[in-house]
């Protein structure tokens, strides 16, 4: 995953997008780039880093113009080199930018075909700079004439055809406005909001961005989700056009966003994020009366800071005391997003440290909101065991993360996963718990049904290993793995087999 912003504004956005591109720091830590347009030019700055530090004032105040797009990384596809940083740029048509959230699964045949049949030149490994060039070729294919709004929605139904994965993408078209739109399973979110301008009463100012929030804080008005397959265009002068341009959707969003990914305080097609957590807690404190009637847990305690809410709920259900036994650095940034094993380790016991008091002589049981490659868990476990505490029982929110993610979340081998090939036990056993008890994928979808019983189906491929817009071979998976997994992205340091099995023993 990856946070994107655009803006059509009728004053500088330079100013909106960065503080977009905070509220979407958690969605990607590695990298961020805004590229504004005026008068016809464009403007960029990417870099590798957080917002804070890759924008400073010189930067801000070269990002000129009423539109523009930004971007903050966590790298799934590509390296993690700065040129690889978005948005990407392409001259031909018309000067095009892109931001990307996602990922595509047949990139690789895309790019094949972009060299030799559209003789486009492809200077990176990210899929992003595949999808714009697919966009760009689509687009030059129908652009004899004047470019209108239909011409661009044509274009768009080229990339549906040509284009498998997940993108929510906003491209900049220099001199015409930006267009939005979402893979035809609607995999990654993609909200549309507006705003009255201040400058030039009514005018409309137009917003899309991955997360609702960043909306509350820059004022605008949520007008909804773009609609799986749904394209919609915003003119520089502000008008709006959209339009559905495959027949072939589904509204299949991806349920990790819900879990992990998103803010508590986003609405994700309808449901609140925050609503979805504490269901859980629900949930989860059922099946631990069920399974365990005569439990002697003392006191719940949440692994910060995405499973507070499911915590919350689940100590409330359960009639226990819920205890804040883990302050969390806020310095430190989220774990999981970190490329590279060992950086994710050493960031856990960076992260966290415990307050004795709350875990002393008490059975607690501890909670997270997933756990996947086991690292926080095992951590964890043994830092509460070292507080003094009696018997340490686990629960996560979610259930078995079991099957690598293709759709842009940093799940790319199946072997990193502590659940893959595993049973529960042997999962409780690798964390050192007491006991462990994960969530029933049947709550996720209950949890969702309860924000919007619309959704029939999600993309729930990490827990069920079915990946529902097809393309996903076994030989694309061992390929993913390797190009990759923890161990190729090591490979700078020239690991020898028994570093390699030590890496995923210890
Ligand atoms: C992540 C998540 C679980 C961890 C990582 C699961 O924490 O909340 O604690 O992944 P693992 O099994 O591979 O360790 P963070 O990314 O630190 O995010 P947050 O503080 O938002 O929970």
């Amino acid at each position: 995953m990856c946070g994107i912003v655009g803006a059509v504004s009728t004053s500088a956005v330079n100013q909106d997008l960065y503080d977009a591109l905070m509220v979407l720091q958690h969605r990607g830590q590695d990298a961020a780039g805004i590229m504004t347009s005026h008068a016809g030019r464009v403007y960029l700055r990417k870099a590798n880093g957080l917002v804070k530090d890759v924008f400073r004032t010189e930067h801000m105040l070269r990002l000129q113009g009423n539109m523009g797009i930004g971007h903050v990384r966590y790298p799934t596809a590509g390296s993690t080199s700065a040129a690889e940083a978005q948005p990407f740029y392409v001259n031909s048509p018309y000067g095009l930018a892109i931001v990307h959230n996602g990922n595509l699964v047949n990139a690789d045949v895309l790019k094949q075909d972009l060299m030799q049949s559209d003789h486009r030149h492809i200077n990176t490994d990210s899929d992003s700079e595949v999808l714009l060039n697919v966009f760009a070729h689509e687009l030059q294919q129908l652009t004899k004439q004047v470019l209108t709004p239909e011409i661009i929605f044509q274009a768009i139904s080229g990339v549906y055809q040509r284009c498998l994965g997940a993108y929510a993408v906003v491209i900049m078209i220099v001199g015409y406005g930006m267009v939005a739109f979402r893979d035809p399973h609607g995999i990654r979110p993609l909200i549309y909001g507006k705003r009255q301008s201040i400058t030039q009463p009514g005018r409309m100012e137009h917003c899309f961005a991955s997360e609702s929030t960043l909306f509350d804080s820059l004022h605008y008005q949520i007008v909804g989700d773009v609609k799986p397959g749904e394209a919609i265009f915003v003119s520089l002068a502000g008008e709006v056009s959209q339009q559905l341009c495959t027949d072939r959707v589904a509204y299949n969003p991806c349920l990790f966003e819900y879990v992990y990914l998103a803010r508590p305080d986003s609405v994700i097609d309808k449901i609140l994020v925050y609503q979805f957590r504490t269901f859980l807690g629900k949930t989860l404190a059922e099946k631990i009366q069920r399974q365990f009637l005569d439990h002697d847990i003392d006191v719940v305690i949440p692994i910060p800071e995405t499973s507070c809410s499911t915590a919350l709920t689940l100590a409330q259900s359960l009639g226990l005391h819920y205890r804040e036994g883990f302050v969390k650095n806020r310095y430190v940034g989220r774990t999981f997003i970190m490329p590279g094993q060992q950086t994710r380790r050493k960031s856990v016991r960076q992260k966290l440290t415990t307050i004795v008091s709350e875990f002393q002589g008490k059975n607690v049981l501890l909670v997270d909101d997933s756990i996947v490659r086991g690292t926080t868990s095992r951590e964890i476990v043994q830092m509460a065991r070292d507080a003094g505490a009696k018997k340490v029982y686990f629960a996560s929110a979610a259930p078995e993360v079991r099957y690598p993610n293709v759709y842009g979340i940093d799940m790319p081998a199946a072997n990193e996963l502590v659940a893959h090939g595993r049973n529960v036990e042997q999962i409780r056993e690798k964390i050192g718990a007491d006991w462990l008890v994960f969530q029933d994928l049947s709550a996720l979808y209950a949890a969702a049904k309860q924000g919007n019983p619309d959704i029939l189906h999600y993309e729930d491929s990490v827990f069920t290993g079915n990946y529902i817009t097809g393309g996903v071979t076994v030989d694309y998976l061992e390929n993913l793995a390797q190009l990759r997994g923890d161990i190729a992205k090591n490979s700078g340091q020239q690991l020898d087999n028994t570093q390699i099995i030590d890496l995923y023993n210890s």
